[in-house]
């Protein structure tokens, strides 16, 4: 059973978006209903599309799907027609969940719409399937070519949450606070279903600002999760403002994740407000790896040791497992463990590239201190850019850019920046009479999605390239 409060504790607050929310009890009905007409009407492969709005809708279609043992896709709702129309033509979909108030695009107009209403029907709670069935089907970029579908079992979603419970003392007691996209993993699996996996509850502020989550905190909040992005804004505002430190302060935990966070903020933010920010290590295709316990030394520029039931070790370039834990010997992550994938959809290709030996290659570089401790020291391909916490392949960029009348030659690159990390930067040959760089930004984020977007565009006669023409993207930094 992935969610025991749904059955014991019926009058406990579950989730709170903004001014609306839903104990456990109505939680229980309206997805339990929801969970009936999905059974009844998703056909087969029966996976189900979330228009993942960060809504109380968005949170009862997700967890009806799982009642039901329909494995939900997440889609990004600023999504553009051509990255939706790969989504829906990979992971046919045969029902999108929705808030009622929302026009589709027409790349979803071929598939049967349910508007999830949170009318208060009574309605049995269906069997649960078991632990190896399917539960999300996440989009991911990869270095080249279009996102990647992660199929997720329930194992690794029930895998990943108990070993966080263990690691950061995650009780009912807790109310979570943040402000992340419901189409990740962070945002989604952690941020909505953690909470409620611990009978806890958790409360979406919608758009993010320092000020938001703080206001959550001063009224109970006894957690927040935020990327570094969110956690270097907060840095910044802390700073010179007393009692919004105060508001941070007051909080049990704050877990920083999904790209590294600079030593810099991790400092800001300890002088300010007293706390230390626990950081975590993950993947789409992973779940959770590693983290900072909340009993656990704090220790800035680490994620911590490996979670329950995770195996992980380092491995050179030619793949030999490296003994050392000096603090200084560099190898790529692999891991294993339940909190494991099963395969990208469709691609076995890609499955079977992305194992060695059994082991998953994360393709991030670490180097391990004498204790354990993980410390991540950058990521095997250039090709994989983290912006404000999104990962964003420069290859779906390029091409993206190629359609574009006004560009002859492209190379995507990330660039190290304060607040997203990295920006992605295009450096464009063009076709012609340069266009303008709105123009090529507006052109990204139409076909792929806004955080895609290049933040920089810059014009040159001719790309660096090798003897054999490769582009030499090393030359462009
Ligand atoms: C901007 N916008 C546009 C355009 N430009 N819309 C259309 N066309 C354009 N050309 C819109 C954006 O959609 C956005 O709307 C608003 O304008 C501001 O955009 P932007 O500048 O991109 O926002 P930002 O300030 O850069 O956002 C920072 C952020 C965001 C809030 C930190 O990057 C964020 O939410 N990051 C979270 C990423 C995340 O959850 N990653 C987890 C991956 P609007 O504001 O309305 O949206 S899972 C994972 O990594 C693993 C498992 C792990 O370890 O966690
Ligand atoms: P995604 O698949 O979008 O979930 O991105 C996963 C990647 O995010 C990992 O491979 C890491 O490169 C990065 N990542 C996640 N958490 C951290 C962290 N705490 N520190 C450094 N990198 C991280």
């Amino acid at each position: 059973m992935l969610f025991p409060a749904l059955h014991t504790t019926p009058d406990a607050p579950a989730l709170r978006f903004g001014d609306r929310g839903l104990t456990y009890g109505h939680l229980a009905r309206t997805a339990g209903a929801l969970a009936h007409r999905i059974r009844a009407g998703v056909g087969d492969p029966p996976r189900v599309a979330v228009w993942a709005t960060p809504s109380l809708e968005t949170a009862v279609a997700t967890v009806a799907a799982l009642l039901a043992g329909a494995p939900v896709v997440p889609i990004n709702p600023k999504i553009g027609h051509r990255e939706l129309e790969h989504i829906v033509t990979d992971s046919e979909p045969g029902l999108v969940l929705t808030a009622p108030d929302v026009t589709l695009p027409s790349g979803l107009a071929d598939v049967p719409r349910v508007d999830v209403t949170l009318a208060d029907q009574a309605a049995p709670l269906t069997d649960e399937p078991d632990d190896t069935t399917p539960a999300f089907v996440v989009y991911t970029s990869g270095t080249t070519g279009a996102p990647k579908g992660v199929v997720l079992p329930r194992r690794a979603v029930v895998s990943t949450l108990d070993a966080l419970e263990e690691a950061w003392q995650w009780t009912r007691d807790d109310v979570l606070v943040h402000a992340l996209p419901l189409f990740h993993v962070h945002g989604l699996i952690l941020g909505v279903l953690g909470p409620l996996r611990r009978g806890g509850s958790v409360r979406h502020v919608g758009r993010f600002s320092p000020a938001a989550v703080a206001r959550e905190l001063n009224d109970g909040a006894t957690m927040m999760f935020g990327v570094p992005t969110m956690y270097h804004r907060i840095a910044d505002e802390v700073t010179d403002d007393p009692r919004l430190a105060a508001a941070f302060g007051r909080a049990r935990l704050l877990v920083s994740g999904s790209a590294a966070l600079p030593v810099h903020d991790h400092d800001r933010i300890t002088a300010a407000t007293g706390q230390q920010v626990v950081e975590r290590y993950g993947m789409t295709e992973t779940l959770m790896n590693t983290s900072v316990r909340a009993d656990g030394q704090r220790r800035p520029g680490s994620v911590g040791l490996p979670l329950r039931g995770v195996a992980l070790r380092l491995v050179d370039d030619h793949g030999t497992p490296i003994d050392a834990f000096d603090g200084e010997t560099v190898g790529e992550i692999e891991v294993r463990g339940p909190n494991l994938f099963t395969e990208y959809l469709n691609r076995p290709d890609a499955t079977a590239e992305a194992f060695h030996d059994g082991w998953f290659r994360t393709g991030d570089m670490a180097v391990r201190d004498p204790d354990g401790y993980v410390r991540i020291v950058g990521r095997k391909a250039t090709d994989l850019i983290k912006s404000g916490g999104y990962r964003i392949g420069a290859g779906e960029i390029e091409n993206a850019l190629l359609e574009h009348p006004g560009v002859a030659e492209v190379a995507v690159t990330g660039e190290p920046d304060d607040d997203l990390g990295e920006r992605i930067v295009a450096w464009v040959v063009p076709h012609g009479t340069p266009p303008a760089a709105d123009e090529l930004s507006d052109h990204v984020a139409r076909l792929l999605t806004p955080h895609k977007r290049p933040r920089v565009v810059r014009y040159l006669d001719a790309l660096p390239r090798n003897d054999m023409g490769k582009i030499m993207k090393r030359a462009l930094r």
